[in-house]
């Protein structure tokens, strides 16, 4: 039987926790046992399906801290963003405790007398929901809470880096009165998670597929539920643009662009990609940025540091190919080296033992233009591209160039910069003298282009990825009335003038 080790990636000696991994036959049986319990759940009246997650919400509540701790500690972004990762869920809790209340359809006006038209929201059944290690709490529970609560089953398979924060979720789940069928975890690697995906749907034990993690994986599972006649609910990669005008407030461009460049080691999908900076502004913005990151401590994620290990050794990795793809006309910035970061690669103000860790020197890349690898490579790491650019238009197609759509920031203080800026830029989700991330729990969440197929999570819109619109006519008159045949017209005058 495979096994995952799941090891503290600011501390490998620390063992967090060893699972054993599912087969696909394995996944096939909780896809099985999820389907079977769905009708059962979605008879527990809606409101108190709510109840439920009223007190998953105070449950994750009560265990805020220690749950930040772990996520802290198995998956290593700083303590301050793991507490925040946990408040997401209690905010999407929060959120979704009065959808069991209202999950409103519509009484509609019929075209003929005595018969009435309804609408109803039905569940859409079992949904697979696949989930990356970056946020282990907040976006998970973007897809189960609002699926649980508008009465679809979950067969959940998050990143094996974060197994142990997977299980302690789920218990709180369980705690807060959620059926074990209702909500099963399946721990899994890739190959396995797809071929027990595939024979789920073929088995039509899935109705639903959500996936949030990169472009290619996503691509593979939306032609997978495309086979059959499903559109999964997809949240991908982002190249994500910072434009900054010549107005702008540039302590507030520092500011928000170390967050968001690299803030939980730039491993967001809404990390800043490119800082794309106007001509007038470019040399002081370059100078102030390059000055923040080189001083910025990295290291121990429970200490008062900007960003702490890479989620594993895979993620380091990957962010070295990256170095990988600087050219000769770019120049390199940001600490007294590249790549990771170790007593003999150091770092200056490090804190902690970086041996211990996969840790990763933050890097600058200046001097990036289209065409460039680096220009629509989303880099997943430490790593921030910057460029210059001199209208407005210019930003925004240096914005939309690589096909990504998912998030974006202006920093201006002029209103028609903002509007044009908003109108043009392709991102789903904008931000105005912000940081690329921080989307708050209740407004859309999603990409466009390579980022996603224009699904949508959080607040109402998730509602449409997890129900379906039904509808009904009911006819009381007693007789066949006949739709478009039967006209109710009442006498008019074509020829009236004034
Ligand atoms: C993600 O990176 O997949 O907006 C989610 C943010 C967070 C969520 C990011 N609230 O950065």
């Amino acid at each position: 039987m495979a096994t995952y080790i799941s090891r503290n990636p600011a501390n490998f000696a620390d063992v967090v926790t060893e699972v054993p991994l599912a087969t696909s036959a394995e996944i096939i049986a909780a896809a099985q046992a999820a389907h079977d319990a769905q009708p059962g759940w979605a008879a527990v009246p809606a409101p108190a399906r709510g109840r439920v997650i009223a007190e998953v919400g105070r449950l994750f509540e009560a265990n805020k801290e220690a749950l930040a701790r772990l996520v802290t500690r198995e998956m290593g972004k700083v303590y301050a963003e793991a507490l925040g990762d946990v408040q997401e869920v209690i905010d999407t809790c929060d959120f979704f405790i009065g959808e069991g209340r209202r999950m409103y359809g519509q009484t509609v006006p019929s075209e003929m007398p005595d018969k009435q038209l309804f609408t109803f929201r039905v569940p859409v059944g079992t949904a697979m929901i696949v989930t990356a290690g970056n946020f282990p709490a907040a976006v998970p529970s973007w897809y189960i809470v609002p699926a649980l609560v508008t009465g679809n089953t979950v067969v959940w398979k998050p990143a094996e880096q974060t197994s142990a924060i997977a299980q302690a979720m789920a218990e709180i789940f369980y705690a807060g009165g959620v059926p074990r069928d209702v909500l099963k975890v399946v721990l899994a690697d890739g190959p396995s998670t797809y071929d027990g995906l595939e024979a789920s749907l073929q088995k039509g034990l899935i109705q639903k597929v959500g996936f949030t993690g990169s472009t290619e994986v996503g691509r593979r599972l939306s032609e997978l539920a495309a086979r059959h006649l499903q559109s999964p609910c997809l949240e991908l990669g982002g190249k994500n643009p910072m434009v900054v005008m010549p107005d702008a407030n540039i302590d507030l461009v520092v500011e928000g662009a170390l967050f968001a460049g690299f803030g939980t080691a730039g491993q967001r999908c809404t990390s800043l990609g490119t800082l794309w900076v106007h001509h007038d502004v470019y040399d002081v913005v370059r100078e102030r940025y390059v000055h923040a990151v080189e001083n910025a401590i990295v290291g121990d994620p429970f200490g008062d540091v900007l960003y702490g290990p890479m989620i594993d050794e895979k993620y380091l990795e990957n962010h070295d190919k990256h170095l990988g793809l600087i050219q000769d006309h770019q120049t390199v910035y940001g600490s007294s080296s590249v790549g990771r970061i170790t007593s003999t690669n150091p770092r200056r103000g490090f804190l902690g033992d970086p041996d211990a860790g996969w840790f990763a020197h933050p890097t600058i890349v200046d001097g990036v233009r289209p065409g460039d690898a680096l220009y629509s490579t989303e880099t997943f790491g430490p790593l921030v591209t910057m460029g210059v650019f001199d209208t407005l238009d210019e930003a925004i197609e240096l914005s939309n160039g690589h096909g990504y759509g998912l998030s974006c920031a202006i920093y201006t203080e002029n209103p028609q910069a903002v509007w044009r800026y908003r109108q043009g830029v392709s991102a789903g989700m904008m931000s105005v003298n912000n940081s690329t991330s921080g989307a708050e729990a209740h407004l859309p969440f999603g990409g466009n282009g390579l980022s996603g197929n224009g699904s949508r999570q959080s607040g109402i819109w998730v509602l449409d990825q997890f129900t379906r619109w039904q509808s009904m006519n009911w006819d009381y008159s007693g007789k066949l009335q006949k739709a478009q045949m039967d006209l109710v017209e009442l006498p008019f005058d074509p020829g009236f003038r004034l």
